[in-house]
């Protein structure tokens, strides 16, 4: 759920990257983070990462404008990939406003997308929240390697692994190289205060 601050006039807004283990979740935050102007992002903080595995969380705060007289903060988070850490997953997907899936395309991988996805669906369930109910979005990353001699997944394989119910707008990214981390993060931002907005400000706040 969204934090509001009434006394700074602030909303805080939390989007979490999720996806299986190194399909490019801290990759796309530090893409970000490099990107941007120093006045409109926070510090990245990277909580007990173990070679470039995430333990625990990244984060990376953003200022996005305002809505209305309210500015807008956002906080980007990463969860840990890793089957084992499923703990954690869950307690950083607590209070999330929006979601961003992060699918990895190599064909070995495919099972670990479903799985990873499965596991969202069900840690949100256990906050008593619906998948459907949530802004997200997928991207498809790694497109780069599609051309490689490592097999890939189709477009069509992913999207019918993954997207088939849900239906969410979908970006082809290669976050090593920013391609389509900006597309992905734009829309998730957008679908997220307006989500927001609606849910608390506009209800709460006359
Ligand atoms: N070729 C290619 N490699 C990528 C891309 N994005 C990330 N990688 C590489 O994939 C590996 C894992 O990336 P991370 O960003 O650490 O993945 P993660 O999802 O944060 O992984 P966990 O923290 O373990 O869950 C790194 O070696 C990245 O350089 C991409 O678009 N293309
Ligand atoms: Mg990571």
């Amino acid at each position: 759920m969204a934090l509001i601050d009434l006394s700074k006039r602030e909303v805080h807004c939390k989007i979490v990257y999720c996806g299986p283990g190194r399909c490019g979740k801290t990759t796309n935050l530090l893409n970000v983070y490099e990107s941007m102007a120093e006045k409109d992002r926070g510090k990245m903080l990277t909580i007990d990462t173990k070679g470039d595995r995430t333990l625990f969380f990244d984060l990376l705060p953003l200022n996005l404008g305002a809505i209305r007289d309210f500015n807008i903060r956002i906080q980007l988070y990463t969860v840990p990939g890793q089957v084992m850490y499923a703990a954690t997953r869950k307690l950083v997907l607590k209070g999330v406003d929006g979601l961003v899936f992060v699918a990895d395309p190599l064909r070995v991988r495919r099972e670990s997308n479903i799985e990873s996805l499965r596991d969202l669906r069900q840690h949100l369930l256990e906050y008593g929240l619906k998948i459907e109910d949530i802004p997200m979005v997928i991207q498809y990353n790694k497109r780069d390697l599609a051309e490689g001699p490592t097999p890939t997944l189709t477009i069509e394989e992913l999207e019918s692994d993954l997207n088939s119910d849900l239906k969410v707008k979908t970006f082809l990214a290669s976050a090593v190289e920013g391609k389509g981390v900006f597309e992905t993060l734009r829309e998730i931002s957008k679908l997220t205060v307006r989500y927001v907005a609606n849910k608390h400000l506009l209800t709460n706040l006359k």
